[in-house]
């Protein structure tokens, strides 16, 4: 709701009155009557009820999905199902100038592959950092299929940070999973490629191309990625997939499945069957097991490998040190699945109706005492099924992934061809109940799920189509997440929730009270390194500096103007705009974006951002802020004028739109000292109460005393005019006094009705 100023007055003007409007009489309508109307049952309000989420109501949980295709992150409420952010990864998200300023494009550059730069990626599995296996709500890893790369962000403001890119590996599915304590960020290669970057004829793809997993350190303390710290374990060309890491008693190792350990390479062209004949053809494939402690025991050592730079532990090392073992899994696997107790790991086969459990102290027992089956063509150890599995269950077809319930021993396992979810029990092996789900599920995921303590309560179904849930909106459908409620010993269907970006794979849920994020930077911040800007420019110092070739900017951001309002440059020469928002309110952002330069900035509370461009075209260049940030935003506005080379000014005054009197004057300096008299009051309430208990109140009076400091200026300027009878300047800066009393009556009023509504107490 944006008020003019006039409105914002006559409002403080009533000091409080009618200003809470009471909401809308009673709807006419009754409940029955709705029902009737749409058409709903006693489930479908059920339902309803268990998601609808009153106006200023928050959400028990927050959700982290993959944004698939658009290389995003996906910030929704659960059980409002109601999306609250998409964070630009490894794509350009002009909304928060990510990849149209310089400091975000740094963080989008880490991920050049090879020298190229690569705006897409294809992000699959989010995971939450983790402290003794529960969540603990400070960062958050992505992994980027297409392309082999990690992306950090920080949940303390939800910014992209890093971006590693895997130098061993052309593409990763598998990833990122985090260790108990975020010691390691896991992801596995999927398609088989050979280490170095050259060509190897797919004829040698059993000696040459490669797969493998690699175990990032994170380095909580500095809150990245550590690549020189990081180290790959080689593996077999077997198509490595998902991987997860154990935890409690499984800590120190880590699980990976694979898919096409037939070794097949396909060639429609030349006559072979394809990759899903060869890739299908045995019982089996290959769970990778992996002592990671061990790992990084030899790493530490040297016992490595140099390849691209990396640290390789190759096959060799790893069966002779004991880091790598095998063992059979239902075909073409998708899902592998720790238990929260850390005791059994489960594994679906897609092929296969059954869900496998397996024991971790059975792995443990066949490897103490060296009981193998066989050993696989590279020499590593095979450990058989049946001296490790604890049970098998028939649950549907096609299953897929498995989540766990806060009951003990209760998962639930998608089931993509049967298109529903199975709720079973890991421990004796039995179902419990089915539900439809539409159409085609993923990934599933219930609340910290992936914790050493899951919250149950609800569980989302990640379908892979919506087909007819929704309005037709072309050939390209929304994504369908289903939220369903697995609080009682049925399961029930809630809400059908459309994604329309991209195919988020998989989502992580965390109780939202774990998170605790900023809402204004410290001033002058570069939130994408965490640490104070070079170009950080307080108000009243904003300068132009001018160098052959170059034009370097050091403005400001406030209410409602952009410092400077002119930017003179030459034709050729390289334009750098630092701007600081100075403003410290909740919400209180401003943009930046120009014609014609491809620049956009977010500049939230306290933020220092950089555009840079070369202008080679002469011309008049509008820039103005993005956000509609207070009642005069769309003055918000300033021009940026190319001249050709060795352009000679003219001589010339500004030609006025209006021109002022005397009375124009006096009559606006009546206003403003009636205004005062309201900002008065208004600071008489704020200071009698205890504001100080309130943070965004004091964020709102810091905001509005700067305000109130620049009209004492304006008005000074004022009336330096008007003794010199210069009426026309008089009455300008007696306007901008006024304005700027404006905004600091609106901000006052902000922080008076916040102080009302949260129970203020009198002081004085
Ligand atoms: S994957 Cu897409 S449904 Cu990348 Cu985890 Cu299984
Ligand atoms: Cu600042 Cu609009």
């Amino acid at each position: 709701m944006i008020k003019t100023a006039k409105q914002t007055l006559a409002l403080l003007a009533g000091l409080g009155v009618g200003l809470t409007v009471s909401t809308s009489a009673m709807s006419a309508t009754s409940l029955d009557q709705v029902m009737k109307d749409r058409g709903l049952t006693q489930k479908d309000l059920l339902a309803a009820a268990k998601t609808y989420t009153p106006t200023g109501g928050r959400d028990e949980y927050l959700a982290f999905a993959s944004g698939g295709q658009s290389g995003q992150v996906i910030v929704y409420g659960i059980p409002s199902m109601r999306i609250l952010k998409y964070i630009g990864v490894f794509t350009p998200e002009p909304w928060q100038g990510y990849g149209f300023d310089e400091e975000s494009k740094k963080v989008l550059r880490m991920g050049n592959i090879q020298g190229k730069e690569i705006n897409f990626g294809d992000t699959h599995h989010p995971a939450i950092s983790e402290t003794d296996g529960e969540y603990d709500g400070r960062y958050l890893f992505i992994n980027d299929k297409a392309n082999p790369r990690v992306a950090v962000i920080d949940l303390h403001d939800f910014d992209t940070k890093q971006i590693v890119v895997n130098p061993v590996f052309k593409s990763q599915h598998g990833g990122a999973f985090v260790s108990e304590n975020t010691e390691y960020v896991i992801t596995a290669a999927q398609y088989a490629t050979p280490y170095e970057n050259k060509f190897v004829p797919l004829e040698e793809f059993n000696d040459k191309y490669r797969g493998g997993m690699t175990y990032w350190k994170f380095d909580r303390k500095i809150g990245r990625i550590q690549e020189d710290k990081s180290f790959t374990v080689m593996a077999p060309p077997y198509s490595q997939d998902l991987s997860d890491f154990g935890k409690g008693p499984s800590h120190g190792w880590s699980f990976t499945n694979s898919f096409c350990s037939e070794r097949y390479v396909g060639g429609i062209e030349k006559g072979r069957p394809p990759y899903e004949a060869g890739c299908s053809a045995k019982d089996t494939d290959f769970m990778h097991v992996v002592n990671w402690k061990k790992a990084e025991e030899v790493y530490k050592a040297g016992k490595v490998k140099k390849i691209n730079g990396a640290s390789i532990i190759t096959m060799e090392t790893a069966v002779k040190e004991g880091i790598l073992f095998l063992i059979p899994e239902p075909k073409s696997p998708h899902g592998v699945d720790v238990t929260p107790d850390g005791k059994f790991i489960i594994v679906s086969g897609k092929l296969d109706s059954h869900t496998s459990v397996y024991s971790f102290d059975k792995i443990m027992t066949a490897i103490k005492n060296k009981k193998f089956e066989s050993k696989d063509p590279y020499g590593i150890p095979i450990i058989s099924m049946k001296d490790t599995l604890h049970t098998q269950v028939e649950l549907g077809l096609g299953p897929l992934h498995t989540q766990f319930d806060s009951k003990p021993c209760v998962a639930y396992t998608s089931l993509y061809v049967d298109s529903m979810v199975g709720k079973w029990d890991y421990c004796k092996g039995k179902v419990l109940d089915k539900i439809s789900i539409h159409y085609n599920i993923g990934h599933l995921m219930t609340m910290e799920g992936d914790s050493k303590s899951p919250d149950g309560k609800y569980l989302v179904a990640l379908n892979k189509l919506a087909i007819d849930r929704f309005n037709p909106v072309g050939p390209l459908h929304p994504q369908n997440h289903q939220l369903i409620d697995i609080s009682g010993d049925k399961m029930q269907l809630l809400y059908d929730m459309p994604l329309p970006l991209g195919e988020p794979h998989y989502v992580v849920a965390i109780k939202a009270d774990k998170l605790k994020p900023v809402n204004r930077y410290k001033s002058g911040w570069n939130p994408r390194e965490d640490k104070r800007s070079p170009y950080k420019t307080r108000a009243g110092r904003e300068k132009t500096v001018k160098t052959p070739g170059k034009v370097e900017v050091f403005g400001t951001t406030i209410r409602s103007h952009i410092t400077p309002e002119t930017i003179e440059a030459e034709v050729g020469d390289e334009v750098i705009i630092h701007l600081t928002n100075l403003e410290r309110a909740q919400d209180q952002v401003h943009g930046f974006a120009m014609y014609g330069q491809n620049v956009q900035m977010s500049l939230e509370p306290g933020k220092t951002s950089t555009a840079k461009f070369v202008v080679d075209k002469e011309g008049v260049y509008p820039y103005y802020c993005t956000e509609f940030c207070s009642a005069l935003h769309l003055e918000m506005q300033g021009y940026l004028l190319v001249k050709p080379k060795g352009y000679k000014a003219k001589k010339g005054k500004m030609q006025e739109g209006v021109s002022y009197t005397q009375a124009d004057y006096e009559k606006q300096v009546k206003t403003n000292i009636e205004t005062q008299a309201v900002i008065d009051s208004v600071v008489g309430f704020i200071t009698s109460h205890n504001y100080q208990d309130f943070k965004p109140v004091v964020a709102l009076v810091e905001d509005a005393t700067d305000q109130l400091g620049f009209a004492e200026e304006a008005k000074k300027k004022s009336e330096v005019a008007a003794a010199k009878k210069d009426w026309q300047n008089a009455m300008l800066w007696a306007n901008q006094w006024w304005q700027y009393q404006v905004k600091t009556a609106d901000m006052g009023l902000r922080a008076k009705t916040y102080l009302e509504e949260h129970g203020a107490k009198k002081v004085k």
